[in-house]
């Protein structure tokens, strides 16, 4: 309780009573930190932060991603939450592509702070939702091509990308823009599957294949070398001393974390298109993003949510819930 009291004076400041008279609308307006003096954004409008739901309801308002302003540009941002929904690519189940779509919905329960870690992340950087790549259903390469171009004009900006999926495939074409800004990257992959076939039903590019597409087009930092963990290696145990390894295997150089939310178990996350059993908790999620604090975070992915399977909604929120704890560890953020 102590972290939440910390936090109240700042957001009784940001939602003064005169700004919550500006209506339903307002929601998807800006929320400025100018405490710091000038803004160094052109706009005049430094940070943007969800609004409170001490003022504006949960339910109100067009579904943004953690109720965030939208943008149509990654312009000026420094983090943006992006979603690709496509399913394109699955093997199963299809239903991915509307994974973006239904963790927006599910987001509106995140909250402005993370209370377990003390991160701050909209008074760190500036971030917001920039909707979704116009991807082609019917195309899975130009789909790919789309995405790369698409990935291409975030990082140009500076911007890092926080995806929704979307099916996993996505991470291909994301990791060839994202290697071509940061050079190979270190990897974080937390999934129930490798991902790494060569071919499915004779096709390079489809949810099984992408990281073997990364290996051969170099898009991987090979000198930091592969490891693979089995799942019976986590049953019973929590996954932070884990984390302090992959650290160190790591190191400094540029990271991406690609996280398929198969690699819960169903029971946590059944609405997915390839489950497996006996997978990973909700809590061991959890450790292993909050485990990446420290790391050069060039971008995160959240995939393979498929909203059909899961009457609760539990996955998408989940999903949502997995990627806040990632903007929260992204370099720059502070920590109360
Ligand atoms: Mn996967």
């Amino acid at each position: 309780m102590l972290a939440l009291r910390t936090n109240f004076p700042r957001v009784r400041r940001l939602f003064s009573p005169s700004f919550s008279k500006t209506g339903p609308g307002f929601c998807c307006q800006d929320r400025t930190l100018t405490r710091d003096g000038p803004s160094r954004k052109a706009s005049g409008q430094r940070y943007n932060e969800p609004p409170s739901a001490e003022v504006v309801a949960r339910v109100s308002g067009i579904p943004t991603m953690a109720r965030l302003p939208y943008r149509e540009t990654a312009d000026g941002l420094d983090a943006a939450f992006v979603g690709v929904p496509i399913d394109t690519g699955t093997s199963n189940r299809p239903g991915a592509r509307f994974g973006p779509r239904q963790i927006r919905v599910e987001s509106a329960m995140l909250r402005a702070y993370n209370s377990g870690t003390r991160a701050a992340p909209y008074q760190s950087i500036r971030v917001a939702d920039i909707g979704d790549v116009n991807v082609n259903l019917y195309d899975l390469q130009d789909t790919c091509r789309r995405i790369r171009d698409a990935y291409r004009t975030i990082l140009a900006a500076g911007c890092t990308p926080l995806t929704l999926g979307g099916d996993h495939t996505i991470a291909y074409p994301i990791l060839q823009a994202v290697a071509e800004r940061h050079g190979p990257v270190g990897l974080v992959h937390v999934d129930a599957h490798a991902d790494t076939s060569d071919l499915l039903l004779g096709e390079k590019i489809a949810h099984g294949t992408p990281f073997r597409r990364c290996v051969e087009e170099g898009l991987l930092d090979r000198e930091r070398g592969f490891r693979v963990v089995p799942v019976e290696e986590c049953w019973y145990r929590s996954l932070t001393p884990l984390m302090a390894e992959v650290r160190s295997q790591m190191g400094a150089g540029p990271v991406y974390l690609s996280f398929d939310i198969d690699a819960l178990d169903p029971g946590f996350a059944p609405g997915t298109g390839t489950p497996e059993i006996a997978g990973l908790t909700p809590i061991q999620g959890v450790e292993i993003i909050r485990g990446c604090r420290g790391l050069s975070l060039v971008g995160c992915d959240l995939v393979e949510v498929s909203p059909a399977y899961d009457t609760t909604g539990n996955t998408a929120l989940t999903g949502a819930n997995l990627l806040f704890e990632m903007l929260c560890v992204l370099p720059n953020v502070k920590y109360l």
